[in-house]
């Protein structure tokens, strides 16, 4: 892929890029965690977004994408998001470089990759290679924090999406063989050693997408919010829903309102999950870890209301089959993938027996995408 890109940059714009990758996603769990400054267990995937660029003397941006194979030029000091545009990524990273003070040049890009299914962050990973790109091109010192931090922002201001920080973050600062403990009000990582031994992780593919997802995730993160600001009344100090103490449920469970209580209750139990399925890991205790899994689904599919009926049945059937340790729906929810933790033994009858059923419920084919935790975003 990455001698793909370099000769489309070289054909369309007729001189030799760099070249900067950076990583999907995946989530083993905690998810909806991240914008209420809890915990996340994320780990970067091998395949990602990779980027060509060049300085081109002019003061404009010329923007090719592989994927759509167009081109998009604006102006380096004038511009502004267009709705639902793939240009979004790039303008909202040059946006914050500005801000933050970089002055850059007008350059040209070409991007493209090869992120198998939604829900492995590919915008994430899009927006963390422009940045790596960028910070080498014009020769900046941005550290990798700051890049996470600026593509955060610019999925907020020019995607309209109110993420947290968990998908630049894993993109970012993914390690082989590795998934990541993030404290989301730190923002800083513990790097934890993944061995599943005889099992392995599949991701399945719902192939669906809910064209609502992105509203409806920012109403998730604001009625969190709103619990906040109604909880502040009992706990005083409390800046987020990390901040509740799990043994306190019931009396949040009392204050809050019905509409609210299940959704706070999921960020709470999750973030507490996340502890014990690190602790799991650590032990190698895999049918703890593959049982919080199932809550976790059970959780965002009842309490927090971000799963879907194609989700739900693949969940489902993943942990009626023999050999499935644990199974949930993964990243924000409406559509995308499950992930799921398999015994190597049983992975050709999981893969058929779930494909066979899921055909003759929707009509739909899923795929089957095995993921090995990977290194993060790089020049190359
Ligand atoms: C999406 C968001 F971008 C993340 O920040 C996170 O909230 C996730 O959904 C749910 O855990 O991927």
């Amino acid at each position: 892929m990455k001698d793909k890109i370099a000769l489309s940059f070289e054909n369309i714009f007729g001189n030799k890029p760099i070249m900067a990758f950076a990583p999907g996603r995946i989530n083993l769990i905690g998810e909806h965690t991240d914008y209420q400054e809890g915990l996340v267990f994320p780990a970067a995937v091998e395949q990602g977004i990779w980027v060509a660029l060049q300085e081109n003397n002019l003061p404009t941006c010329r923007i090719f994408s592989e994927d759509y194979n167009e081109e998009f030029v604006f102006d380096i000091h004038s511009f502004s998001p267009k709705k639902g545009h793939w240009a979004n990524y790039t303008m909202g990273m040059v946006s914050q470089f500005q801000q933050a003070g970089y002055r850059l040049e007008g350059f040209d890009l070409v991007f493209g990759g090869n992120i198998p299914a939604s829900g492995l962050s590919s915008s994430a990973a899009l927006s963390v290679a422009i940045g790596t790109g960028l910070t080498e091109l014009f020769k900046l010192q941005v550290s990798k924090k700051s890049i996470v931090l600026y593509a955060q922002k610019s999925e907020h201001l020019f995607a309209g999406v109110k993420c947290g920080i968990m998908d630049p973050y894993a993109s970012a600062f993914g390690k082989e063989d590795h998934a990541l403990i993030l404290d989301c009000r730190t923002n800083k990582h513990e790097e934890v050693a993944v061995n599943f031994g005889s099992h392995s992780l599949i991701l399945v593919n719902s192939k669906v997408k809910h064209n609502l997802a992105d509203s409806a995730y920012n109403k998730r993160r604001e009625s969190c919010e709103e619990s906040v600001s109604i909880l502040q009344s009992y706990f005083p100090a409390a800046t987020t829903l990390r901040d509740i103490p799990i043994g306190e449920i019931e009396k949040v469970k009392q204050t809050l309102p019905a509409t609210l209580f299940p959704k706070a209750k999921h960020v709470i139990t999750e973030i507490e999950r996340v502890n014990l399925a690190s602790k799991a890991l650590h032990k190698g205790n895999l049918t703890v870890f593959g049982n919080l899994l199932k809550e976790s689904h059970r959780s965002l599919s009842k309490d927090f209301e971000v799963s879907c009926l194609e989700l739900d049945f693949l969940a489902d059937k993943s942990w009626s089959l023999p050999g499935v340790l644990g199974s949930r729906m993964m990243g924000g929810g409406f559509g995308g993938c499950t992930i799921n933790l398999i015994s190597n033994s049983h992975r050709e009858n999981f893969q058929n027996e779930i494909q066979a059923s899921y055909i003759e419920k929707f009509g739909i084919e899923a795929d089957f995408i095995p993921v090995s935790l990977s290194e993060g975003a790089r020049i190359l």
